[in-house]
């Protein structure tokens, strides 16, 4: 069976789940990021990092090389449109998500669930609220013309939905006066039961969340995150941060053998 290393907190292990079952796949999960599952998970992914994916003892790491591959061998259902305008847009959303809102939504999130003592830096949550505030804006244009944002439902749409429905715990929520288009999308997801059940766990996980060994101490850091703080210019904030001990850093990602039994090029 499918066993994805999972995490009901990442936007992106979300992202994977929500594809799975949109795909009517059968899977079985690991939350990987519980302390007592870390070696477990370093095992499939020297980063260290969720989600991983393994199917038939192939490993797939990265959140949209793990939904490529799923499209690829359960081509049933499709995430990635078949209209190759649409299937490019649909990319270029799931590539927004993943790296200029989650970064954004994540940097802030840090004051509402890590063990530390200091305050938010002043300015932090106006600059989160200006940039995510065109993406609100870009998006509630899109979809005054569609349905969903890139055509039929698409990986466009699923990778934004962990985002879009966290922003307003983060404080950085649009504007259902100036983004009725993006409320409309919102409402009609949230009604999605792929999405409805995404949402049962994440806020199951965020009201258990004290009683969760995870580390929340040394924050995990990585490049699209690093970036967005250097960029709005609180690096003295930042190199503080790894002084005080408080990064942690991920480690190689080295490809997996290849295996599985129906490749040609696996050792027999
Ligand atoms: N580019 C990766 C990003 C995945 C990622 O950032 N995962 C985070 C959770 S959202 C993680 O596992 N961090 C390790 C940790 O927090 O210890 C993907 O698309 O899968």
């Amino acid at each position: 069976m499918i066993k994805l290393y999972d995490s009901a907190f990442s936007p992106f292990a979300r992202k994977v789940r929500m594809t799975l079952e949109y795909k009517a796949l059968n899977y079985e999960v690991v939350d990987g990021l519980l302390k007592s599952n870390h070696a477990a998970l370093k095992d499939v992914n020297g980063r260290i990092e969720v989600p991983v994916l393994v199917d038939d003892g192939i490993v797939v790491v990265n959140s949209s090389d793990i939904v490529a591959y799923l499209d690829y061998r359960y081509p049933s259902k499709t995430v990635y449109p078949d209209d190759p305008a649409a299937r490019v847009h649909a990319r270029a959303w799931e590539r927004i998500a993943d790296t200029f809102v989650d970064p954004i939504l994540v940097d802030i999130s840090y004051w509402k669930w890590a063990e530390r003592s200091d305050k938010m830096p002043d300015g932090l949550i106006e600059a989160a609220r200006a940039d995510l505030r065109i993406v609100y804006d870009a998006l509630n244009e899109e979809l005054a013309e569609r349905q969903f944002v890139s055509g039929p439902l698409s990986i466009a749409d699923i990778a934004l939905f962990p985002h879009m429905s966290s922003a307003r715990g983060m404080g950085a929520e649009f504007s259902t006066l100036d983004h009725p288009n993006l409320a409309r999308w919102l409402k009609d997801l949230r009604a999605l039961p792929i999405c409805a059940a995404d949402l049962k766990r994440a806020r199951a996980y965020v009201v258990n969340m004290k009683g969760v060994d995870i580390e929340k101490r040394r924050i995990f850091w990585r490049g699209d995150r690093i970036e967005w703080v250097l960029a709005r210019g609180f690096h003295a904030w930042f190199f503080n941060e790894i002084k005080e001990n408080r990064v942690a850093w991920p480690g190689p990602a080295l490809p997996a053998p290849i295996r599985g039994n129906n490749s040609k090029l696996a050792p027999a």
